[in-house]
Formats: structure tokens, C-alpha cells, sequence
């Protein structure tokens, strides 16, 4: 039995939505609204203390962290492989995927913004120039880490694209111009053809109002 308190925006739940179906895992969906703050109810906390998304909770064993989640989903269910066991393989994989996970993400993520306002009267258009900041740099460094495709990971849809996947969306979604990441796009484009990757879109996982 597999629970995924989810929200369909969030870029780390949708890595999890991602592998999940990857695996073609069957799971529950449990929504916690970023938007209304439920993330740090005690109800989501009593499941992921940081009061984040995602937790994916596994016969009552909550798991937090994507990457720990995913890790947990290979571990669990070897095929197909998500991260390469090959050691070089797995490296450049995992580097892939961090550059994203570790260096991307966790700036841009909503509580940072809120925090930049709070702290440092931030606006919305200062709250967005830092946004696009750190995702240009970032892409810049992993167009250079891309192999010749046609996924980021390769030929067969692994970590690195399970990330970059939901970061594009995200880049989209403010406006980040990506003519400067070709590698990346054409990535993307793959990967966005795959059932798998299809199904987990926001678009395709938001509630209905
Ligand atoms: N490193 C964590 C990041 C989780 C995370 O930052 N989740 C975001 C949504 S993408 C969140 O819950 N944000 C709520 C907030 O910032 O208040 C993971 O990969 O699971």
C-alpha cells in the first residue's frame, strides 16, 4: 500500500509521481495544498517533520526526501533501474541529479521566497529575478554535464531526468528563456513523450476545482 502526500505543483512530489509510475506502482494520492499552508500542519508533520512534500508512505513507514523516496522505490522494486549500478555510471547520474536536487531546488523553493519578502521586503519582481537567477545558473552547468542524449540520462530514462523534468516545468512556468540549454530541451522533449513522464504532469494530477 502506497500513500503519496502530494501536491500537483510541487516539483519534488512530481519526481516521486515520476518514478512511481516509472515502476508502474499504483499509489494513493493525498493532496497538501503549498498554497494554504497545509504543509506545515501537523498533519503533514506528523508524516514529514520539515513540513515539506513529498512523503511517500509505505505499509504505514513514511519516507521522506525524493531522492531517499526514489532510492527506496529501486531498492524495493529493481526494475527498470532508476540509477545505474555501474559505479561511474551512478556517479554521473547522481551529479546530474544533485545539481538539480542539492544546488537548484532547495533556493527557489516557496518557503525561501517567502522568507526573502520577510526578511528582505522582496518583491514579486525581485522574488522572480532571483528565481530565474539560480535556474540559469544551474542549467548552464548541467547543459555542460549532458551526454549526447537523446535523455539526460542516456538512452533510457533514469534520476537525472526524473529531476530535470519537473526543474524544466518550473523554468517554464517563470519565464526562464532556454534557448541556451539545447541539450536540456531536447532532453525534456524525450522524456515529456513517455507515458510515464505524461502522467505525472501537474496538469494531468491537479484536483479539479
Ligand atoms: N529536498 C526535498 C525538498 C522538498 C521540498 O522542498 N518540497 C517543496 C515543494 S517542491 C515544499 O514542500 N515546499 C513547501 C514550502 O516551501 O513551504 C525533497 O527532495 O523532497
Amino acid at each position: 500500500m502506497l500513500r503519496l502526500c502530494d501536491y500537483w505543483r510541487s516539483s519534488a512530489a512530481y519526481r516521486v509521481r515520476i518514478a512511481l509510475n516509472l515502476k508502474g506502482l499504483a499509489y494513493e494520492s493525498v493532496p497538501v495544498n503549498l498554497v494554504a499552508g497545509e504543509q506545515t500542519g501537523d498533519t503533514n508533520r506528523a508524516v514529514n517533520p520539515q513540513g515539506l512534500v513529498p512523503t511517500l508512505v509505505v505499509d504505514g513507514e513514511p519516507i521522506t526526501q525524493s531522492l531517499a523516496i526514489i532510492d527506496y522505490l529501486d531498492a524495493r522494486w529493481p526494475e527498470p533501474r532508476l540509477v545505474p549500478a555501474e559505479p561511474l555510471a551512478r556517479a554521473r547520474v547522481l551529479a546530474q541529479a544533485l545539481a538539480i536536487v542539492a544546488d537548484i531546488h532547495p533556493v527557489d523553493n516557496l518557503r525561501i521566497l517567502k522568507r526573502l519578502e520577510a526578511q528582505f521586503g522582496a518583491d514579486q519582481a525581485a522574488k522572480d529575478a532571483w528565481y530565474r537567477h539560480w535556474i540559469a545558473e544551474g542549467f548552464a552547468a548541467l547543459e555542460a554535464l549532458a551526454g549526447e542524449g537523446p535523455l539526460l540520462g542516456g538512452d533510457a530514462p533514469n534520476l537525472a531526468d526524473i529531476c530535470l523534468v519537473p526543474q524544466m516545468y518550473n523554468a517554464r512556468r517563470f519565464a526562464v528563456p532556454l534557448d541556451a540549454y539545447p541539450k536540456l530541451v531536447a532532453a525534456d522533449a524525450t522524456a515529456c513523450a513517455l507515458p510515464a513522464f505524461r502522467a505525472a504532469h501537474p496538469d494531468q494530477v491537479k484536483p479539479q476545482a
